[in-house]
Parts: structure tokens; C-alpha cells; sequence
């Protein structure tokens, strides 16, 4: 699936927090415009292959009118209680040609049973409307989150339960196998699913990162994060982000929606690093994805397009120093004909070897990608990358583990040839697949801060784009002064940069910050009694009563907190 969208809307979507509690009234659930084609839309458009939906967050609010509980769409004003997301989005999905997936919290504060055997009965009994109602279903996502306080039917208490025998996942895997043999089940890794948590939120996966982990035993953090070189199942990793801070909604974060950086880096640590990307959208009170994440995710999609649009491999020719059997089936050339069912492979002893692509003249490079051909197991456990530049092999990355995807990025090389040496495998390697990419450098405007010591740091989105700058707020350009370490500015200052592209010749739009003298030099003026609106407190020095004012005099020895230039 490699791309696809989480999207999260509950009750608490309109009471401002991440997780309902409850005991919200079902009439809040009001989202007058929404509309699942809108969502399904822009997952399409940005390349995404399916939609998960919050279909029961840990609430306990139902997004479909479910037979089991009266806290769902059927007692909000949304279309009269006659209205059902779960077939919306079924139905929008199809016209999209995408698929849709399901997320059912097993936590369920709303839930008068919830800790005891009958809400597993509960359930499963939700689970199966999801899994027989709404067709084909492609991913089951059982939430981590399990147990604490909650409404629980009136009771308004703190509910523990032991996770790892209170569900009884086996039958309740066994269900879902049964009513959608072809879905696949994520957990945080308790009770085996078919895909595995990554230990993190924050958007990545470790750089070595295995498919596998052992059927038993406790999974810690480095297991889900790594993987388990010789596990015994086979669980990959699927890693799940959100596109803002939060997974619901909140308007304070529509303008901290992820940058194109942070997400082309979310980007490079997950699907780069052989993980699934599950990026989730929060939705608004409106029912709709907000403009600024649509904004986001669609320049991502572009970033992305425009990286790896042409393999620059794909008319190399290509040796390798080892072939199965000397077999045309297993030859070096499998690796770059476009096509992932075929691959090259060494005999069975050989573990180490090189596959060498002549790129015929002068290529310059910064992206190199690498694919297994995964169907026969991930073998991969080493390997280095080098380019013939100007007559000399030279190292320009190394990794680890392959797997299904692995993309390393590099400052941009020119080459004649570049070669991919195998330095360790669990048994002989099969490459199905590798990609040579000149990755356009990502112009974005720079950012420009200034650290406690007052000095002016200022980074631009792609390390090898030359930053221009300027103080005296004349714009920036070829021929302004060259960033290239930290400079000191303690006074007040405007500082106006810009990233550049020498290759290409572009510039980023424009980033200016104005910055007031440095707080290390604020200066103490006037006298204590002089301090209006401020009070001192012996173990806190001055705090504002209400509106600020001069402040110390320079031969107060007290506290300062508030200092007035
Ligand atoms: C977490 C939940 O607690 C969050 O609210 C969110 O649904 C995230 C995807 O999983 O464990």
C-alpha cells in the first residue's frame, strides 16, 4: 500500500481535545458540511491508496449508526440522525479507487461494560457490522490505547484492564479473518497483527528496520522500532503520523500544519526505510480536511513526484559479480528493467557481491533506492554505495537493512558508473529493483532563528541549497553575503534570506525575521519603587499584576523577571 491517509473525527472534535471522554452529548456532532468525496479526493490526488477512518475512537461515539449503542451519528443533527460516515466513505472510497480501512478503538470510555467479558461480546459484535456492512475491507487497526478514566455508563471511574488477555485477540483475529480473509491487522504489537507499530508517533522507523518479529514474548520498544533480525513472523512496519501536532482537530494548529521538510523527511524515515506511511488527517468541525493540510500534503505529492521521476539507472548497463547459475532468468539487468517481478540473485552460497551500473556518461545523482524481492523473504543485513567519479570509486552511502524499499539521500554526485556492493546477507541476495534520482533541491524559504547567545542560525529546507543573506533589509540574492556558520547579533536587526540552487539556478521565496535586542542585553532602567503594575515576590522577583511597566533600577539587586528595554 506504501501511502495512505488516516483520518480522525469523533465527538471530541468538537469540544477541542484529543481524546472524547464519554459523556459528551451526541447533539455536538455536528458536521454540517461534510463530505467524504472531498477526503478521498485529495488522498487520491496526493498518490494515497486507501483511507483508515476513526470508525470508533476511544469515546466510544460511533460514526455509523450501530444496532449496539445509542452514542453514534443516529442521535446527532447531522443529516437528521439519518447519516452514516462509515458508508460514505465507503461509497467514496469505490468512486476513488481507493480502499478503505477501519479503525475501532477497543477502549471505549462511553461504555457502561467496558472491563468486564461483555464488552468483548460488545465488541465484536461492533466489529462485525464494520466488517460485513461496508465491503471490502483492507486494514483493521486495533488502537494501543487501552484502559483508564472514563464515563463508563454513568460511573465516572477509572477502569484498568490486563491488554494482554482481556480482548482475547486470537478470536477476535479470527473474526476478522473470517469475514475479511484479505484484511490485514495492525496492533501496537501485544497480540501479533499483521503489521506493527513503530514505537513512535513521531513519523519514522528505525534505519535498520526488520519484517519480522517472534510469534511470543513481550515486544519492546527496539523491537518495534527495528524489527527482529531472526524472528520467526513475518510483521512489518507501518508508520503512523499525523500531519499536525494532534490527531483531531484543533484551529490553533492550522497554522502548524508539517512543513514540506518535515514532511519529505516523514517521508525518508518511513517509506524510505521500508515502512508503510500512514498520514493522518484531522478532521475539521466542518467535516471536511482543512485548506492548509490539503495545501501540504498535495506539495508533498508533488516534492515527491518530482524526486523520483526519472531513473537515471534505467538504461545503464549493468554487471554484476555473481549470477545464479550464470542464469539470464537471475541477471544483473532484472535489477533496473522496471519490472519487480523479476530479479537479479547470486548463488546460494555467495552472501557478499556487487552489482555495477555503467550509466554511460556523467550522471549527477543524490538519491539511490533499493527494493528485494521481498515475496522470497528480506535477506539484506549490509551494503555500500559508491560512484566512479572522475576515474575513482568513490563511497557516497551505506546502509543496512533493504527490504521492501530502501532510499538513501546523499549530497549530489557526478558519475560515470555507480555500484551497490552486498557486504552481508542472511542468504543469497535478490534485488528486484534500484533507482538512481537527481532529486530537485526543495526551495523553500529558509528559516531563520536566533539561539540565547544572540547569534543568527539559519537553515534552509535542502543542505545543499547556498543560503544568501541580508541585515540591512535589502532582499537577498547571488551576490549578497553567503551564510555559511552562525554569525553573532545582538542589537536589533532584519535579517532576510534566501536558499538557492546553483545547479538549477532558482531561488526559494523570500524568509525575513526582525529580531529586538537580545535578552541577554536587556538593560535595567529605572528604580524599584519607579515599577508600576508589577509587584515583587521574594521567591519569584517581579511579576506583572497587570500591565507592564519600567522596571529595576540598575542598583536593585533583586530578582528580575520582566525586564523593559
Ligand atoms: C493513539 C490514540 O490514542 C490517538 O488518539 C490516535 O488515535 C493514534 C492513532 O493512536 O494511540
Amino acid at each position: 500500500m506504501e501511502f495512505y491517509a488516516f483520518v480522525h473525527l469523533s465527538v471530541n472534535t468538537f469540544t477541542d481535545q484529543e481524546w472524547g471522554n464519554g459523556d459528551e452529548d451526541a447533539k455536538i456532532f455536528h458536521p454540517d458540511k461534510l463530505d467524504c468525496r472531498q477526503w478521498a479526493r485529495i488522498a487520491s490526488e496526493a498518490g494515497m491508496k486507501g483511507i483508515i477512518l476513526t470508525a470508533k475512537h476511544h469515546s466510544g461515539f460511533c460514526l455509523w449508526p450501530s444496532k449496539y449503542t445509542d452514542f453514534s451519528v443516529k442521535n446527532s443533527p447531522w443529516r437528521g440522525g439519518k447519516g452514516d460516515i462509515v458508508r460514505d466513505l465507503a461509497n467514496a472510497c469505490r468512486e476513488y479507487g481507493l480502499k478503505l480501512g477501519i479503525y475501532l478503538s477497543p477502549w471505549d470510555r462511553n461504555s457502561a461494560v467496558y472491563g468486564r467479558p461483555e464488552y468483548i461480546t460488545y465488541f465484536r459484535n461492533q466489529l462485525r457490522e464494520l466488517l460485513t456492512n461496508y465491503g471490502d475491507i483492507f486494514e483493521v487497526w486495533f488502537d494501543g490505547a487501552n484502559g483508564g478514566s472514563g464515563y463508563y455508563g454513568g460511573a465516572r471511574e477509572t477502569r484498568t484492564i490486563d491488554r494482554k488477555t482481556y480482548y482475547d485477540g486470537k478470536n477476535t483475529y479470527k473474526l476478522v479473518r473470517q469475514l475479511q480473509p484479505k484484511a490485514v491487522i495492525w496492533n501496537e504489537g501485544g497480540d501479533r497483527g499483521d503489521l506493527r507499530w513503530v514505537g513512535t508517533e513521531g513519523g519514522n522507523v528505525g534505519k535498520t528496520n526488520w519484517s519480522l518479529l517472534n510469534a511470543t514474548g513481550d515486544v519492546p520498544y527496539d523491537m518495534l522500532h527495528y524489527g527482529v533480525e531472526n524472528g520467526d513472523s513475518w510483521v512489518p512496519a507501518e508508520v503512523n503520523t499525523s500531519i499536525r501536532q494532534g490527531w483531531f482537530y484543533h484551529e490553533y494548529e492550522d497554522s502548524r500544519v508539517k512543513s514540506l521538510p518535515q514532511l519529505l523527511e516523514t517521508y525518508y524515515s518511513s517509506e524510505g526505510r521500508k515502512g508503510t506511511l500512514l498520514l493522518n488527517f484531522p478532521i475539521d468541525r466542518h467535516g471536511l480536511i482543512h485548506e492548509n493540510d490539503e495545501r501540504a500534503v498535495l506539495e508533498f505529492a508533488k516534492a515527491i513526484k518530482a524526486a523520483f521521476a526519472v531513473n537515471l539507472a534505467g538504461k545503464a548497463k549493468a554487471t554484476a559479480s555473481n549470477v545464479r547459475g550464470g542464469a539470464k532468468k537471475f541477471g544483473a539487468e532484472n535489477a533496473i528493467d522496471d519490472n519487480n517481478e523479476s530479479y537479479w540473485a547470486t548463488d546460494d552460497s555467495v552472501t557478499t557481491a556487487r552489482l555495477t551500473l555503467d550509466l554511460g556518461r556523467p550522471t549527477t545523482f543524490n538519491r539511490f533506492l533499493a527494493q528485494e524481492y521481498i515475496w522470497l523473504g528480506q535477506r539484506v543485513k549490509a551494503f555500500t554505495l559508491e560512484a566512479l567519479v572522475g576515474g575513482e570509486w568513490k563511497e557516497v552511502a551505506k546502509g543496512t537493512t533493504i527490504g521492501y524499499k530502501r532510499i538513501l539521500s546523499f549530497p549530489a554526485v557526478r558519475a560515470t558508473q555507480v555500484r551497490l556492493t552486498i557486504t552481508d546477507a542472511k542468504s543469497c541476495p535478490l534485488i528486484s529493483n534500484i533507482g538512481v534520482f537527481n532529486a530537485p533541491q526543495v526551495l523553500t524559504a529558509p528559516e531563520i532563528m536566533r539561539n540565547r547567545s544572540g547569534e543568527i542560525k539559519i537553515r534552509a529546507a535542502d543542505p545543499e541549497s547556498v543560503v544568501y543573506y541580508t541585515v540591512d533589509g535589502g532582499a537577498p540574492g547571488v551576490g549578497s553575503k553567503k551564510y555559511t556558520v552562525p554569525f553573532p547579533a545582538d542589537g536589533k536587526e532584519e535579517v532576510r534570506a534566501v536558499a538557492y540552487d546553483s545547479v538549477s539556478e532558482k531561488s526559494s521565496p523570500i524568509s525575513r525575521e526582525q529580531f529586538d535586542i537580545n535578552r541577554k542585553d536587556w538593560k535595567i532602567l529605572g528604580k524599584p519603587e519607579e515599577l508600576a503594575g508589577f509587584r515583587y515576590l521574594p521567591d519569584q522577583g517581579w511579576l506583572p499584576s497587570g500591565r507592564r511597566g519600567r522596571l529595576c533600577g540598575s542598583r536593585c539587586n533583586h530578582a528580575i523577571n520582566y525586564i523593559v528595554k
